[in-house]
């Protein structure tokens, strides 16, 4: 088929999903095409298969707000007339989905026929687009999608509860290349760069904004050091970095936390992480959770959102109530103390995550596709 992807190209989880589904879809002879205002992070090569439009925005001095929604809408169009794409996968509802109706309507009015899937991702429900400023065009341009996704059953029960939805959304949940990641245990894992043999490392990966709670982060990390001697990696970039950077300078543990910057190389990084800490506000699904357990690592996490749909209880890891730092910790340190019960989470992780597979969930969305010309 011939599919074009609109996502974020950052590092956010979405934009992560949307690119590997992309070149998977690409590496079993879809023809993919992305639509977006930079090439996506993940999307580290091109070929006959994998194109990527770059959306340009023309600014002009009278608009204080760049009208973004209008040049990507206008891209689509272009680009399904030019590359006579049968559908149009957008990734995260503000403002792919709106754009992507627009984009519709006007190729009916050229007589082409597009399918629109929708894919819910999170913040686009829970946080940004159930906010008045937003929510009418957001609720409008899922309705008017023709097949609409959810990542996990928490997030498509949230948006039931938000918004008017006459839809029925299907839940697929995230999904990751497992092979990747035991691929990075076979190379060289460099973990004494990092760590003496008698530290523990835990890792936290998310772009710092203030619904991952950082600075909870820090402080689950220092009640941990106090028992376990242990290295703590922060990776990514956000708004909350100096905050966290300033916390662990008060608690004292400044010289055992790494600020390491955004990576492509997260299984590498993930290959030597014993504990993936995730304490966030909120979380649809927790995609960077289904990537260290994959890679072997335990996770502790809050209970908020679809994250018990991801991390289990007392299996792969444990999940706290928000805020409890306190438990946090203390659930932390009973995996860590011991080399066989971490061992145990490690592996119960990591094969928790084969029904997270790549192979399961890449022929429900060609399935999706399929039927989008079925429903009507
Ligand atoms: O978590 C973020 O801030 C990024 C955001 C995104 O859309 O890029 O992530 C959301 O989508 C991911 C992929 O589906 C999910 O794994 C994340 O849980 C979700 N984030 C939140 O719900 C906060």
């Amino acid at each position: 088929m011939k599919i074009g992807i609109v996502c974020y190209p950052t590092f956010g989880g979405s934009g992560v999903v949307a690119t590997e589904l992309g070149k998977a879809l690409a590496n079993k002879g879809h023809e993919v095409h992305f639509i977006t205002y930079n090439q996506p992070v993940r999307l580290d090569f091109l070929s006959h298969k994998l194109h990527f439009h770059q959306v340009v925005i023309e600014e002009y001095p009278l608009f204080e707000y760049q009208p973004y929604e209008l040049a990507l809408s206008s891209k689509m169009v272009e680009v399904v007339r030019k590359y006579e794409l049968e559908v149009l996968h957008v990734h995260y509802a503000i403002p792919h989905a709106y754009a992507a109706f627009m984009a519709k309507q006007m190729l009916k009015e050229k007589g082409l026929d597009v399918r629109v899937v929708t894919t819910l991702h999170g913040t686009d429900i829970t946080l940004v687009g159930s906010h008045p400023t937003y929510k009418t065009a957001v609720e409008f341009s899922i309705n008017n999608s023709d097949v609409v996704t959810a990542v996990s059953n928490n997030l498509k029960e949230t948006t039931n509860k938000l918004f008017n939805i006459t839809k029925n959304i299907q839940v697929v949940y995230n999904f990751i290349d497992t092979e990747k990641y035991d691929n990075a245990h076979q190379e060289e894992c460099k973990r004494s760069a990092l760590a003496k043999p008698n530290e523990r490392i835990l890792t936290h990966i998310s772009n710092f904004r203030p619904v991952k709670r950082v600075e909870d982060v820090i402080r689950i990390f220092a009640e941990v050091k106090k028992e376990i001697p242990a290295k703590l990696l922060m990776i990514g970039e956000g708004p909350e970095k100096i905050k966290a950077k300033k916390l662990a300078k008060e608690l004292k543990i400044a010289d055992d936390v790494f600020f390491l910057g955004n990576s492509t190389e997260v299984a590498k990084i993930l290959c030597y992480t014993d504990v993936f800490l995730l304490p966030s506000q909120t979380e649809s699904f927790g995609l960077a959770a289904l990537e260290a357990m994959a890679a072997g690592t335990a996770v502790i996490s809050t209970n908020t959102g679809g994250l018990p749909e991801v991390n289990i209880q007392g299996k792969t890891g444990y999940l706290s109530d928000l805020g409890d730092v306190e438990d946090m910790a203390k659930n932390a340190i009973s995996i860590l103390k011991d080399d066989a019960i971490l061992e145990k989470f490690k592996q119960n992780a990591k094969e928790h995550t084969k029904q997270f597979s790549l192979e399961s969930i890449l022929p429900v969305y060609e399935d999706i596709y399929k039927s989008c010309y079925k429903v009507k």
